[in-house]
């Protein structure tokens, strides 16, 4: 018996000793993402987004509307689509007054609005002669705009906040 964990024990080492490579850091950096997954798991939102009614809101830096879209999609959402003033309040409230992207959009052809997230785009608050598609060139709807706070077309390409939702999680 002795002899049998002698000869595991030098085998051990040789193993150790013969150019084992070193562990890699790699894998000690993992648990943060299980955490993560343990989190997006648990019903309501995932950390740092906030409830709204059956959706998760979280603000994103300015950035282009289709870059936020598409880091809206990263985060298994898209941009937050507004079908009511109760809604529109509640964004506008959540962003300070600061000038936001949400999910309308007329790029396809200009005047017919949808909302990215294929929800029908059945409200709307523009501001007095909005949308007006100036220098037909604006395709993309912010809120906040001007001293009304209300709905503008603008430039796409302009780097604005923007509001992601997602479903809550059962
Ligand atoms: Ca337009
Ligand atoms: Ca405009």
């Amino acid at each position: 018996m002795k002899l049998l964990v002698v000869f595991l024990l030098v085998g051990t080492m040789m193993v150790l000793s013969e150019g084992f490579p070193e562990p890699e850091p790699g894998p000690e950096a993992k648990p943060t993402e299980g955490k993560n997954s343990v989190v997006k798991r648990a019903a309501g939102c995932p950390f740092g987004w906030t409830q709204f009614g059956r959706r998760c809101l979280i603000v994103n830096a300015p950035m282009k509307w289709t870059d936020a879209q598409n880091h809206c999609l990263s985060m298994k959402g898209n941009l937050l689509s507004i079908h009511n003033v109760y809604q529109n309040s509640w964004a506008m409230s959540l962003m300070g007054g600061r000038r936001t992207w949400i999910a309308g959009s007329d790029a396809q052809e200009d005047g017919q609005w949808f909302n990215v997230d294929g929800t029908r785009f059945n409200y709307a608050n523009w501001c007095h002669g909005e949308p007006n598609n100036h220098g037909g060139q604006e395709h993309c709807a912010e809120i906040n705009y001007s001293d009304q706070r209300c709905w503008n077309d603008a430039p796409c390409l302009m780097h604005l906040h923007s509001i992601c939702a997602r479903k809550v999680n059962p």
